[in-house]
């Protein structure tokens, strides 16, 4: 090894005697004390961990020439998918490096965009980030919500397109909402929390949310309650009016579990009431649009990869449903409605199929794609003839191409410009098997040429959880960490949607043991077919995948060189206790629950830490804003592996400040983490720092 060996000190974190009694069984919680983090001590446990990590991170010679490689390669136009409202185009850009991508708009797509809302000129340090939008029909008011440093929390306002002017409308405490206007552009649905303790309100569960109408130029006190319900405290409502105006669709969600109840209001009748249309949580649907009282939905009643249904309000009986789409093979992810035609977003094999249909189901044709990888978008209108979509791959950075619904072509319509060559890299999938002899999908990215000689270092990567489908996309993160000549790996776990709601629910609650063996089963794929070494393998994941890290990593402490939990959930006893963390137990079961006690504590990562045991190196991270995934997950968690680690390698927690748990996060922030993720593999899995410095001699790629 080339770097000299100085022993870290970690800083102290003390022990409380706090005891809690889980069924009968005493689970000890010495670092409970860090769970608040207002107190004195647990800011300076923080500002100590951050000492010692960027003390550690900041000698470490090649992270400065990651970070500028990855700055060079992320200077690149990076474009949103349009979108039209009234005859207005909108369309998200970011010049290359600017901390928050710029919402513009234009009247025809050959006309001049106008900036209508730069971000960046909301603070200093790119910390105040667009996090919602919502444009009236007649494309002449827009609605956005506001998040500083990286919370959930949201502040909505109302701006003049035409002008650019702001209104005098200001909505606080807004949090998982969107906004939906009525058709007369005289004000928009949402849905909001009571206001919180101030000092608290990172922490403090989030419930009895409700959805209100707010009219233009009046105060938030004055807004209209729609629909709460007082003896539900964990429903949420989503409010959506219906294309035809005439409809507020209200979806109902408990938690993060994708089945939903779904009711509506006549809003042509001032003295209608709400019509509960679906009044049991059995499946989940989600509305497509509407032909005067028949409604179509996306449905997995009965139907586990989903299929399209039309139900006619006047005649609601399940016997009277019609089933327009039928379920196939593939997994049906969303549906829209263009063109008179449903425009189906299919997952094959977790990469995208887009298929057309006539309103009878009949089908019009495929939607030919670039190649393997990700599509999105395909939004509009019902009598829209063109759209927009979205494509990337491993190796293709998001293109956006223009959609003819009629002749059925795409055009190119901005393609962006990144310093490599896409065929320097190839990517493939292949099928493991898991423990339980379950096939799982990987898909593997590296340089050509590549040898299997069993060391080159490879980082993989994984979610498995709450349906989340992990799909191809580009990074340019990945990419640098593939020009340093690492193999990047992800695997698409159970827990995860990319075979529809039995994939998922094989990796919840008592089956979430699946999912990690799911990704100690990919590693062991990795290993054995002579990518890498335990040495040179490094796993990451954030969130639901920071559990997953922090789950393999201590069942499996002999399989990795490297492991990065990123905002994860590591404490699995205590989880509900923090903001929405409630809603997660249709995935993870409750610590209330007997037998998902049981389940949980066999692999809550705090707590099967074992004494005695050497660790891969860590490098687990965080911010202080996360008001998702709770700070306190990771600090606990963090404090019980430096107690336990006996080996030499390092076991870091990196604090961001002013940030969350991701979204909206400004450009310079995520750089930086990124140079320290890599200098931090380079480093611990002793990658040939001379590749990396290799980048003085290129000139863009
Ligand atoms: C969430 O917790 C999603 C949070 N969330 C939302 C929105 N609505 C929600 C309703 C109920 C519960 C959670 C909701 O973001 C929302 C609605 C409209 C507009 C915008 C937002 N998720 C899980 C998560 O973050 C998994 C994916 C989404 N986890 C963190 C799971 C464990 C770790």
């Amino acid at each position: 090894m080339s770097h000299p060996k100085q022993p870290l000190v970690y800083p102290s974190s003390h022990q409380v005697d706090q005891i809690d009694d889980y069924h009968g069984i005493k689970v000890k919680d010495p670092y409970q004390w860090l769970e608040d983090p207002d107190s004195e001590e647990t800011k300076v446990w923080v500002e100590a961990q951050n000492q010692v990590t960027f003390d550690y991170l900041n000698e470490i010679p090649v992270r400065e020439k990651i970070l500028q490689r990855l700055t060079q390669l992320w200077d690149y136009e990076k474009f949103g998918i349009p979108f039209k409202e009234g005859d207005r185009y909108f369309y998200f850009k970011n010049d290359g490096l600017q901390n928050q991508s710029v919402l513009y708009t234009l009247t025809s797509l050959d006309a001049e965009p106008r900036v209508l809302l730069d971000p960046n000129k909301l603070s200093e340090d790119g910390t105040v980030a667009l996090s919602g939008l919502a444009i009236s029909e007649d494309g002449k008011l827009m609605a956005y919500g506001l998040s500083n440093s990286g919370s959930d929390w949201q502040e909505w306002k109302v701006r003049d397109v035409e002008t650019g002017a702001d209104l005098s409308d200001n909505l606080k405490w807004i949090k998982f909402s969107g906004a939906s206007w009525t058709q007369d552009t005289q004000g928009f649905f949402y849905s909001r929390y009571d206001e919180p303790n101030e000092t608290t309100q990172f922490e403090d569960t989030n419930y009895f949310q409700k959805l209100f109408y707010h009219r233009l130029g009046t105060p938030q006190s004055e807004d209209t309650l729609i629909y709460h319900r007082p003896d539900q405290k964990e429903w949420g409502f989503s409010g959506g009016v219906s294309e035809d105006g005439r409809y507020l669709i209200i979806s109902v969600w408990q938690g993060s579990d994708p089945k939903n109840l779904v009711f509506y209001k006549d809003l042509n009748d001032p003295a209608a009431q709400v019509v509960e249309l679906i009044n049991e949580f059995e499946a989940s649907y989600s509305f497509i649009d509407n032909d005067g009282s028949v409604f179509w939905f996306r449905a997995d009643l009965d139907a586990p990869r989903g299929r399209v249904i039309a139900i006619d309000t006047r005649n609601p009986n399940r016997d009277q449903w019609q089933e327009i789409i039928p379920q196939v093979d593939e997994t049906l992810e969303g549906v829209s409605l263009l063109n008179n035609q449903f425009v189906a977003e299919y997952l094959k094999e977790a990469h995208t199929q887009i298929k057309i249909f006539d309103l009878t189901g009949a089908l019009v044709r495929e939607v030919e794609l670039p190649g393997i990888g990700s599509a999105g978008g395909f939004g509009g209108k019902r009598h829209d003839t063109e759209t927009f979509y979205s494509f990337t791959s491993f190796t293709t950075p998001a293109t956006i191409y223009h959609y003819d619904m009629v002749s059925g072509e795409s055009t190119l319509f901005r393609q962006p410009q990144v310093g490599f060559n896409p065929a320097d890299y190839e990517t493939k999938q292949v099928f493991y098997s898991s423990k339980d002899g379950t096939q799982v999908p990987m898909f593997i990215t590296y340089k050509k040429g590549l040898q299997l000689e069993g060391n080159n270092p490879t980082y993989l990567y994984g979610y498995g959880g709450f349906n989340v489908s992990i799909t191809p996309s580009f990074s340019v993160g990945l990419l640098v960490w593939m020009e340093m000549g690492g193999v990047y790996a992800v695997a698409n776990l159970r827990g995860g949607g990319e075979y529809g709601e039995e994939w998922h629910q094989a990796g919840t609650k008592l089956n979430k043991q699946n999912v990690f063996d799911d990704f100690i089963a990919a590693a062991e794929w990795l290993i054995a077919n002579r990518y890498t070494s335990p040495a040179k393998l490094a796993i990451g994941g954030g969130s639901n995948g920071g559990l997953l890290v922090g789950a393999c990593m201590t069942q499996r402490p002999d399989l990795f060189g490297a492991a990065l939990p990123a905002v994860g959930v590591m404490d699995m006893l205590r989880f509900h206790k923090f903001t929405i963390g409630w809603a997660w137990t249709s995935d993870y079961g409750s610590p209330e629950n007997p037998e998902e006690f049981k389940a949980l504590y066999a692999y809550s990562p705090l707590h099967n830490l074992k004494p005695g045991t050497s660790y891969p190196a860590t490098l687990i991270t965080t911010a202080d804003h996360d008001d998702r995934v709770v700070p306190a997950h990771s600090f606990k968690f963090a404090a019980a592996l430096q107690q336990a680690h006996a080996g030499e390698k390092p076991v870091l927690i990196r604090i961001e400040t002013k940030a969350g748990h991701g979204a909206g996060k400004p450009t310079t922030k995520i750089l930086e983490e990124i140079a320290d993720r890599w200098a931090f593999l380079v480093r611990s899995l002793d990658i040939n720092v001379l590749i990396a410095s290799s980048y003085n001699n290129r000139q863009g790629g």
